[in-house]
Order: structure tokens, then C-alpha cells, then sequence
């Protein structure tokens, strides 16, 4: 189907459930919202749901904390975004499964399983880039509500527009939207570089004290939990720590160790491409990518990092 034809039969629609995967992020987010006041504007009632809590980071734009838990089952079709197979619904993917109505699923992972009524997948940076597409097939522009929320998930999924997947279109939807209001200002520093003054005095901690092995091409950086508790912290404020000790240059893979339990560490790690760290973190049980991968190891902390470097030193090529 073409995204004309999805635009088609979703202006036709009176009313709407669209689901976004769990855990959700920008991408994700953004998409529904921005398809839900699409489609608001040409006389649908829509409910955007989600299994997961949406994190309080995604509040500064206004209408989110309106997302619900539950679908509607009144609604006359649903529609799920971003969300390569149904099991990324949740909780919600046996309501989306068993529901008797149209099902849609427009998504921009080459992954996807293709699930659904009517489908729309193309390979782009975001979601929210083929939302930008399918606004001009709306009647009337976008509105700078709508283009905020696509922002999001365009300024989200593309690392504020610095990772290889932007191409040509990202910029040409980026265009279009700061066009129409998007504040790419407030997207940016709310998503990316907005923190806590406890995170900021852990991130300093932290980095005061990499670790380099192997002539600098490999960097470890760990946190425990009396360090988390001493900046007045939680571990999940160590989300991006990992890409600091990777900047550096020369440095070919990155660790951070966090500690979550005595003696039991929760590993990431990133290669710049040197070395494969989904084999590397196969060898503990985990993986993930070629160039970021996580897993668990037990020991003490020097235990497990003379294990990891160990790992690491087998895997990295000359
Ligand atoms: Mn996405």
C-alpha cells in the first residue's frame, strides 16, 4: 500500500486507538500523539495507549501525560506505530491480537513482521519521518503542537540528527516542521542534555575515573551502588554514561559496570568497531549489536573486570 492509500482509509476513520510499543521512547511517543491530532483535526476521536509509564522527560510537551493504559475497544480501528512485531505492545498486544476491527501498522523498521490490516514499513530514520510524509495528505499544515511531536521522534531516533541513519528526507521532514512551529531548541535540550544536578555529580565521579587497558583502546567506567546512593542518585540516571569513555579518541570499545546486587554487575558495552561486542557479550549470556551490547556478570568488581578486559583483549583485531 501506498502512504496516500494508509492517509485514505485513515481520514475515513471516525474514531481511533493507536498504540505505541512499551518502553517507550520519542520515536514511539511522538508518532501517536502527532497521528492522533492529524487526525483530531479531520474529526476523529483518538486515544493514544501505552503498557509501559511514560517517562516524566517526555512531559514538556503538553498532552502526554494524557496517554492511557488501556485501548479503547470502542474504537472503530487501531493502529500501532513503530512497533516491529505485536509483542512489543506489552500488555496490549493480546487487546490489539484478538480486537475484530481494522488493524494498522505503520512502522519504519525493515524488521517488521509485516502484522496487521493494512501496513506501511519503509526504511527511514523515524516514525515520525513517514508521519511527517502522511501530515501532507491532511487536509491543512501541521499545526505547531503537531510539529513539536514529531520533532521528538525525528530528533529522538536520529541522536538529535547525528547518527548514520539520517539521510536527505530526515532533513527535508526537519525542514517542514520547524516550518510549522517545531522549537528544535526545546526538543533538544529536553531530550538530550537536560539532567539532574545528583546525575551530573555522578557523570563527574564517574569520569574522573576510567580505566584504560590495552594502550587506550579500551576505556571502563563503573558505578556502584554506594557511589549512586552518595551522589543522591538512582542507577537509571547512569543511561548514556556509556558514551563518554567511546568519545574518546583512540578508545576502541567502551564498558560501564553497574553494580545492581552484591557482586553482580549489568554490563554495557560499545565498540567503535574494532571489535564485535555482541560476541564479546555472548560470552557472558547477553548481546544485542555488533556495536553496542549489554550483559550480566558475577564477581566482585575487580573479579569481573579482569574477566571483561580478558574478553575483550580476545576479541579486539590489531
Ligand atoms: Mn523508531
Amino acid at each position: 500500500m501506498t502512504l496516500k492509500e494508509i492517509a485514505e482509509l485513515l481520514k475515513k476513520l471516525k474514531s481511533a486507538t493507536i498504540f505505541c510499543h512499551m518502553r517507550p521512547d520519542g520515536d514511539t511517543l511522538g508518532a501517536a500523539m502527532g497521528l492522533k491530532s492529524m487526525m483530531e483535526k479531520s474529526g476523529a476521536a483518538c486515544k493514544v495507549v501505552c503498557e509501559s509509564m511514560i517517562p516524566s522527560k517526555f512531559f514538556f510537551l503538553e498532552g502526554m501525560e494524557s496517554i492511557g493504559k488501556e485501548a479503547d475497544e470502542n474504537s472503530q480501528a487501531y493502529i500501532a506505530v513503530d512497533s516491529s512485531e505485536t509483542h512489543r505492545l506489552g500488555a496490549l498486544c493480546e487487546v490489539f491480537e484478538r480486537a475484530k476491527k481494522p488493524k494498522f501498522n505503520i512502522d519504519h523498521h525493515i524488521s517488521n513482521s509485516r502484522y496487521g490490516d493494512y501496513v506501511y514499513v519503509e526504511d527511514r530514520a523515524a516514525t515520525c519521518e513517514i508521519m511527517t510524509e502522511l501530515s501532507s495528505y491532511f487536509e491543512g499544515e501541521p499545526d505547531a503542537k503537531t510539529a513539536n511531536y514529531l520533532m521528538l521522534g525525528l530528533s529522538s531516533d536520529t541522536g538529535n540528527f547525528a547518527h548514520k541513519n539520517v539521510t536527505e528526507s530526515t532533513f527535508l521532514a526537519a525542514a517542514k516542521l520547524v516550518a510549522h512551529g517545531a522549537d528544535i531548541h526545546a526538543v533538544q535540550y529536553n531530550m538530550f542534555k537536560k539532567q539532574s544536578a545528583a546525575r551530573a555529580l555522578l557523570f563527574g565521579r564517574t569520569m574522573s575515573n576510567i580505566r584504560y587497558f590495552a594502550d587506550g583502546r579500551i576505556a571502563f567506567i563503573s558505578v556502584t551502588r554506594e557511589q549512586i546512593r552518595a551522589a543522591g542518585a538512582t542507577s537509571d540516571v547512569t543511561e548514556g554514561f556509556i558514551d563518554f569513555p567511546l568519545s574518546v579518541d583512540g578508545v576502541e570499545v567502551a564498558a560501564c559496570l553497574l553494580e545492581t546486587a552484591d557482586n553482580r554487575f549489568k554490563i554495557s558495552l560499545r565498540s567503535k568497531g574494532a571489535a564485535d561486542v555482541n560476541a564479546i557479550a555472548s560470552v557472558y549470556g547477553g548481546g544485542g549489536h555488533i556495536l553496542a551490547s549489554g550483559c550480566m556478570i558475577s564477581g566482585c568488581l575487580e573479579e569481573v573486570v579482569d574477566k571483561l578486559r580478558y574478553t575483550i583483549l580476545q576479541h579486539l583485531s590489531e
